[in-house]
């Protein structure tokens, strides 16, 4: 890939997020289970999260997020800097991408999802954006990604506590008048890129029988500018 399209990199600054099938191949994410499933079973890494600890039966905490991988582990440091990654984070942040975090969300079967949120609510940068990869077949039943299409114009928004019977992590943003979830369905290896400032998350997945393991990573732009955050627009404004 040399490049996006015009109408790619409209829709993404129109709707504020973009799919782009087959970005990976099924040999590629098969590969990447295996290895992910191996290092998951080695234990306990820097910053992992299983979420909040009032639900104790979540399989989250069996098989909890990892973060930062590519600081520790040279495949995730490639996979996360492959030269198609690099080239469309270029177009759609229009700056040269840094990559900033990366993380491995499990989600066995049963397992909570993510409270709907802003990721300028974690990470005060902006631009800041966000790629998603199905490992495997992400629909509604294993708790897809799902995103407020064109919420990122809202700029950033208040937060409140989230329902931790379905999101593993305590916050959430407060949702915006008419707000409209709309559920991405991806096959493995596609690709789902969206702005730091959208509001998206996922629902838990509700099957006994299949994960829902996602490569996901963030760049920033080299140009980005670091924010301080307004009293209750960012996640550790939440009481503990
Ligand atoms: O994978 C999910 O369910 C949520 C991930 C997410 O919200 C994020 O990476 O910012």
């Amino acid at each position: 890939m040399d490049s996006l399209t015009d109408s790619q990199i409209q829709q993404y600054r129109d709707e504020g997020f973009l799919v782009l099938p087959g970005l990976f191949s099924r040999e590629e994410v098969a590969a990447m289970i295996t290895h992910y499933m191996a290092l998951r079973a080695e234990g306990p890494k820097p910053g992992d999260s299983g979420g909040t600890k009032d639900h104790a039966e979540d399989p989250n905490h069996q098989y909890p997020r990892m973060i930062n991988m590519h600081d520790w582990d040279e495949p995730s440091s490639a996979w996360a800097s492959r030269d198609d990654l690099l080239v469309a984070t270029t177009c759609l942040l229009d700056d040269a991408p840094v990559l900033r975090q990366t993380m491995l969300y499990f989600k066995p079967p049963g397992g909570r999802g993510q409270g709907l949120h802003q990721d300028e609510q974690y990470i005060c940068q902006d631009p800041l954006l966000g790629l998603w990869i199905a490992l495997e077949r992400a629909d509604e039943q294993v708790g897809q990604m799902v995103v407020v299409p064109g919420s990122h114009r809202h700029g950033l928004l208040p937060v409140e506590p989230a329902d931790t019977s379905i999101s593993f992590s305590g916050g959430q943003t407060t949702m915006p008048d008419g707000a409209v979830t709309v559920g991405i369905d991806l096959d493995p290896g596609d690709a789902l890129f969206f702005d730091g400032r959208i509001i998206h998350g996922s629902y838990p997945n509700r099957t006994s029988d299949r994960w829902r393991r996602s490569f996901i990573c963030h760049y920033v732009g080299a140009h980005a500018e670091s924010f301080e955050p307004i009293q209750g627009q960012h996640m550790s404004h939440l009481p503990s």
